[in-house]
């Protein structure tokens, strides 16, 4: 079947039209992890420039991308993104440097969905674990005074190096 330069100009017209209205711009935020549900992680409608007072004709929601996990959602009294469900950042990334949760507002009449990134950030909320729970240590009666006896390391899931306790790796 011919395909006419009128089909082909309506086709590229309706991708850039579909491309506009599906990712019209990304939004980034950056909080710590274990923040109550509740908590605010930033004006969604504020920074999209959106009408607070449409938000729910235009039944604006959050999707998550690829997942049926419900992390935040949008309170559609004012555009606030907030969090709905404990976000543990040992739990979702273990030893990733990064923790980047992205998902999707979506808005209709028209439809529109702009991607959320969202960063979330280590804090320290491990303690330092041995791999065994007692250690044994023979110690002669005619050690020196001062003299210092190795243990293992210890090890916590917190990931940023800053949180990491003395002599562990
Ligand atoms: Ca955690
Ligand atoms: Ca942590």
């Amino acid at each position: 079947m011919a395909i006419t330069s009128s089909a082909v100009q309506c086709l590229v017209c309706g991708v850039l039209f579909l491309s506009v209205h599906l990712a019209e711009g990304d939004l980034r935020y950056s909080f710590p992890e274990e923040m109550r549900r509740g908590s605010v992680v930033g004006n969604i409608a504020k920074d999209l420039s959106l009408e607070v007072s449409k938000l729910s004709a235009r039944k604006a929601r959050i999707d998550t991308e690829g997942s049926d996990k419900h992390y935040f959602d949008i309170d559609i009294r004012n555009g606030d993104l907030v969090i709905s469900d404990r976000l543990d950042r040992e739990g979702l990334c273990g030893d990733k440097a990064s923790c980047v949760l992205k998902q999707e507002l979506m808005l209709e009449n028209p439809l529109e969905l702009h991607r959320l990134n969202l960063h979330v950030q280590d804090i320290n909320d491990n303690a330092p674990q041995f791999n065994k729970e007692l250690i044994l240590i023979d110690i002669s009666e005619n050690a020196a005074k001062g003299a210092r006896f190795p243990i293992e390391e210890a090890h916590d899931a917190d990931r940023d190096d800053s949180y990491k306790c003395l002599g562990c790796k």
